[in-house]
């Protein structure tokens, strides 16, 4: 690899991919690849926070590393893997859990969140969630973490245990910084506009799936819940807005339009014109995405390349950090 600044960054196959994990993350992972040496991982170990069907993780996992590749990212210039292919996540994982308190992880919004949601099953795995991705980000000396507004929670405590750590130690890790986009941070739900968008909402109407039908994709957008007002504004905390805002964003987001311009562009109009443009727009955008991914994922061979060469590349760079902290930590090695 050239002498640039690392990237790590990845999405759990817990679900159809979205159009907020596209907007939030993979997009900008596109468009920082030139700059960068980056790693993508497919973050299976994460998904079994929450059940699984074991086919379907398997497929979804898959179908993940096609649809990276399909966004735009290039398997030959950046390092595409399979988390759970990589033992060094598990073991820096547990080393790390011995410098994190409970009293940090429970302050943790995903956590709350998740525990709410899943009820029945609110598992140590949920718990140590963010410890698990500090160590998928510090493997790699990572530099910068593109990723969605709901994940800066889980980069600055990723920070924190670094710095603990090399308090401790010595300078073992390098401290990581996160990237957010300047449109598509949160995509909201289509439904309930002032959650975002999630890929395991149990009401499909309430988010995109990049592999949804195109036609299915333009409905969702036209039955959005947007507000009574019937104006086009984009007013920042207003949550009756909140539907208004979310599709003002989106429209930012896959046109490069700043959100002032949309604003003046549709003054005056009805929510029904401005819907079926953002719909059009949106099935534009995910249009030539779905093509490559249809050709992409019926090559198991070529994505069974691509994921045990990216395993072999990635365990040779972890291996080093782990090696390092086994060192420190005063492990026989
Ligand atoms: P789940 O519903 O299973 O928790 P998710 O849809 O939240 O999944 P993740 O795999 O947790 O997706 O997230 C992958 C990436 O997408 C992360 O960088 C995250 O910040 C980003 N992301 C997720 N949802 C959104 C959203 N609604 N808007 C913008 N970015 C998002
Ligand atoms: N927690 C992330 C997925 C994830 C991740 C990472 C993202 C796991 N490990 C490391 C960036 C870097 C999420 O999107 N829910």
């Amino acid at each position: 690899m050239e002498n640039k600044k690392i990237i790590f960054s990845g999405v759990q196959p817990s679900g159809n991919v979205t159009l907020g994990n596209y907007l939030g993350a993979i997009k900008n992972w596109v468009d920082l690849q030139e700059e960068y040496n980056c790693i993508y991982a497919m973050m299976d170990l994460h998904s079994i926070t929450v059940r699984q069907n074991p086919q379907e993780l398997k497929k979804k996992t898959l179908d993940l590393l096609a649809l990276y590749i399909a966004c735009g990212i290039d398997p030959e210039q950046n390092i595409l893997f399979v988390q759970s292919h990589n033992h060094c996540h598990a073991e820096l994982s547990w080393v790390l859990n011995c410098y994190t308190y409970m009293g940090e992880l429970q302050r943790m919004t995903q956590f709350k969140d998740k525990s709410k949601n899943h009820a029945d099953n609110i598992n140590a795995g949920l718990f140590t969630y963010p410890v698990l991705m500090a160590s998928d980000i510090l493997l790699y000396q990572t530099d910068l973490v593109p990723v969605g507004k709901d994940q800066m929670q889980h980069i600055e405590i990723c920070r924190d245990i670094a710095e603990r750590f090399n308090g401790i130690y010595g300078d073992v890790f390098k401290i990581p910084e996160g990237f957010m986009p300047k449109a598509g941070a949160k995509v909201m739900s289509l439904q309930e506009p002032t959650k975002k968008m999630s890929k395991s909402d149990e009401n499909p109407k309430a988010y995109i799936s990049m592999l949804d039908d195109l036609n299915v994709i333009a409905k969702k957008i036209k039955s959005a819940v947007t507000d009574s007002e019937g104006i086009i504004e984009y007013r920042e905390g207003d949550e009756t807005k909140a539907g208004i805002n979310n599709l003002i964003t989106i429209l930012s987001a896959v046109t490069g339009k700043s959100i002032e311009s949309i604003v003046s562009e549709y003054s005056g109009k009805g929510y029904g014109d401005f819907k079926a443009d953002v719909a059009e727009a949106v099935v534009e955008c995910i249009r030539p995405i779905r093509a490559e991914f249809d050709k992409i994922s019926q090559d198991k061979k070529y994505l069974t390349d691509i994921y045990e060469d990216g395993a072999m590349k990635a365990t040779r760079i972890a291996e080093r950090t782990l090696k390092k902290v086994y060192k420190k930590v005063g492990f026989v090695v």
